[in-house]
């Protein structure tokens, strides 16, 4: 008794739900840190899964280990991500429908770890056949592809991703994985062009430069020489010690090759990511009249497939029509390098949503029959540096929605139900963040529908009037702090061009300077009309001729994000949840350093005492009465074959001849709500076993035996 004793104080509690002064915060910080400096990483609320971030390699993601969690219950093992990938699998499998595993945390807390495991288990678990093996090998493979091109290091994360991944992985009724299809949301652009000090551009320039081959980079005009191009040189920091560019190189050639790019695509691909650089290195000098000029740049317009003299005429004059005439005006050196830069932020963009489009022509399944799908939610992480502008807006933004999310599907609906279903329920408080995510997009007033207005008024709205406009419409919200009135909410004060939001995660201060600008993201019709010459099939089919010209005002940045995400709810909505909560130990970066304030902050905002409140006084599973009884109907004379009664009567007898006793369950209007696993996996089993003579018998019945 006592070494048990010993080993539960050493190694602390599986599952937050058994804590014996589960209501204390303290207690639950002390499990987790118990638990984290035996290594063990992973901790269940119930069925949600809480990772706290090792910041070193852990000898648990083995294929051995793999085996030992497939297809075991899930409580019968130490929490594992493997665990919650089987059980997710499994009910999908039993249940034939669709499912979802939302992965959260702030930057750098492990969430794309986190989901490059589920993946990696279901490539391994999944059976296999040659044709599943090559899904299965495209499916790994899109992720150092997409890594490359989407993530860079931040002052936060090495490998910070800089782009929102939803992915379907696609199920045939046997349980092969069969396909595949990525959702990408809103790159960080600006990063093309413009790096904070200590981070980086985005990896694959880093790889090409470092690891390309002598041919390659002959060919593409580059040199092996990061500090060469301006594009990546202005964090300072273009070597970093937890990235190995050369070797990442190789790997991101393996899977193009998997992914079935051929030579032209490559070439073509590696052809605009040179010219990107080389855009970067073109200076503009005014000439006499004071207009920008350049030097010249062979490479460029070579590798672009563009007329020198026409993309030159490109960089450094706008097309303007005026009546039946079109005039070109030269472009002062200020200009043009902005017209420069946002030609760069293009290409790059648009590149990266053709790799995603090709990744899913790869990994798309033609077989029409009915697949279930699990979806992989990995997006960037909740932010805050020093300096925060207009990405870490709509970057938090986007964290906003996935809490209010979680707190719609887990909180609010979960005792909602219990009300619905009449049962007796003593409701749990949380901290709703509707209000911020109102704050933001409410239709006219929110913070979305000003920067629009103030994006309508070129020429005469700047970003301070974007920030008067806050001021004046939503300076009285709570969650809402300017200069002016940052004395009076926070006692912090505020500079000039601030505001700063009250995020459900923490306060952030941003900096207005730039949000109209990116909000807009303009690209002079001319620079489109130059790249629609380019004989680069990429950039050709980036910049189709049929695209609508700027008389139309495109949707803004954050409208589309905002429409993005709408979809994405709905997306995630018409499925099954699950969820791993990431948590990051320390802002070092570093193994074995559990930092108690930091911790305790991200337990608060991502809401687990609330979840684990609800979990505890709650019931783990529920089922509909028709469902559960159909499943376990086979345990009860009386229920098998058939059962003449209503469904709930029929459960209330299946459950007296299984002696469930009265406290584990409890039965609502539609459905039977069951207090813990143990007892739903204890009916499972025996349906197992049952399941397996019925199948004995039948067979031997065909056999004549
Ligand atoms: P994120 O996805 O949550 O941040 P990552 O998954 O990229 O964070 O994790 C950051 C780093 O932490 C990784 O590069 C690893 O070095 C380390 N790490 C995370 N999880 C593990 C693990 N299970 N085992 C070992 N090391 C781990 V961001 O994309 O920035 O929001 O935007
Ligand atoms: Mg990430």
């Amino acid at each position: 008794m006592e070494a048990s004793l010993t080993a539960r104080d050493r190694v602390g509690i599986q599952d937050f739900v058994l804590l014996d002064a589960y209501t204390s915060e303290s207690a639950f910080l002390d499990n987790l840190r118990k638990r984290f400096h035996e290594n063990l990483i992973y901790t269940y609320i119930g069925t949600l899964l809480v990772s706290v971030n090792p910041y070193k390699e852990l000898d648990i993601y083995s294929k051995k280990q793999m085996d030992t969690y497939m297809g075991v219950n899930f409580f019968e093992l130490p929490p594992h991500i493997y665990a919650l990938a089987d059980n997710v699998f499994r009910t999908m499998q039993s249940e034939f429908n669709n499912h979802f595993i939302l992965i959260s945390g702030e930057s750098g807390a492990g969430k794309t770890e986190a989901s490059k495991k589920i993946l990696q288990f279901y490539a391994v678990s999944c059976p296999s056949t040659k044709l599943l093996n090559n899904v299965r090998d495209r499916l790994l493979l899109s992720n150092p592809v997409l890594e490359a091109f989407g993530n860079a290091k931040t002052l936060k994360n090495d490998n910070s991703s800089r782009f929102g991944k939803y992915m379907d992985i696609q199920f045939d009724h046997q349980g092969g994985a069969v396909g595949g299809h990525i959702l990408s949301y809103l790159l960080e652009k600006s990063r093309v062009v413009h790096q904070n000090h200590g981070e980086r551009n985005f990896h694959i320039f880093y790889q090409l430069v470092e690891g390309g081959e002598e041919d390659l980079l002959r060919w593409l005009g580059l040199e092996r020489n990061c500090q060469h191009y301006s594009y990546l040189v202005q964090g300072g920091c273009a070597k970093v010690s937890s990235i190995n560019d050369k070797s990442d190189w190789r790997m991101v050639q393996k899977a193009l090759s998997v992914i079935e790019f051929n030579e032209s695509d490559i070439e073509h691909l590696f052809g605009i990511i040179a010219s990107v650089l080389h855009l970067g290195n073109i200076k503009f000098v005014a000439d006499v009249r004071g207009y920008a000029s350049l030097n010249n740049n062979q490479e460029m317009h070579w590798l672009l497939g563009i007329p020198a003299q026409v993309l030159q005429q490109g960089l450094t004059h706008r097309k303007i029509e005026a009546k039946a005439e079109e005039v070109f005006s030269p472009f002062s050196v200020d200009h043009a390098v902005y017209a420069r830069d946002a030609l760069a932020k293009a290409i790059y963009g648009r590149t990266f949503n053709w790799l995603v489009n090709k990744i899913n022509e790869s990994l798309a399944n033609k077989d029409s029959s009915r697949k279930t799908v699990i979806g992989l939610l990995d997006i960037y992480g909740f932010e805050v540096f020093n300096v925060n502008s207009f990405e870490q807006f709509c970057i938090n933004y986007c964290n906003e929605k996935l809490q209010q999310l979680f707190i719609q599907l887990t909180l609010k609906s979960e005792q909602e139900e219990y009300e619905m279903e009449g049962i007796e329920w003593e409701p749990v408080p949380y901290f709703n963040n509707k209000i911020i995510c109102d704050l933001v997009e409410e239709k006219h007033r929110g913070i979305i529908s000003l920067l629009d207005e103030e994006c309508l008024r070129p020429g005469e709205a700047t970003d301070l009037t974007l920030l008067e406009k806050m001021e004046e419409t939503i300076g009285g919200h709570p969650h809402f702090v300017t200069h002016k009135l940052a004395d009076q909410k926070t006692r912090k004060t505020l500079e000039r061009g601030d505001f700063r939001l009250l995020h459900y995660a923490g306060e952030v201060t941003y900096c207005v300077v730039g949000f109209l600008d990116k909000n807009n993201d303009l690209l002079y019709r001319n620079g489109k009309e130059v790249m629609r010459q380019s004989k680069n099939a990429i950039i050709k089919h980036c910049f189709p001729s049929t695209e609508p010209d700027s008389k139309r005002r495109p949707e803004t940045v954050v409208t589309q994000f905002k429409s993005s995400l709408v979809g994405l709810t709905e997306i995630l909505m018409s499925k099954e949840p699950w969820y791993v909560r990431c948590i990051k130990p320390n802002e070092a970066k570093q193994p074995g350093r559990f930092d108690d304030v930091l911790v305790r902050h991200q337990v608060k905002y991502l809401g687990l005492m609330e979840h684990l409140r609800v979990r505890r006084a709650g019931f783990a599973y529920r089922r509909k009465y028709d469902i559960f009884l159909q499943r376990y109907k086979p345990l009860c004379p009386d229920t098998w074959p058939n059962w003449k009664g209503t469904a709930a009567e029929g459960v209330r007898c299946l459950i007296k001849h299984l002696g469930y006793k009265p406290d584990e369950y409890k039965m609502g209007r539609s459905k039977i709500f069951i207090r813990h696993p143990r007892t739903l996996f204890a009916t499972e089993d025996a349906f197992q076993v049952c399941k397996h003579k019925l199948a004995t018998k039948i067979e031997n019945c065909w056999r004549g035996i």
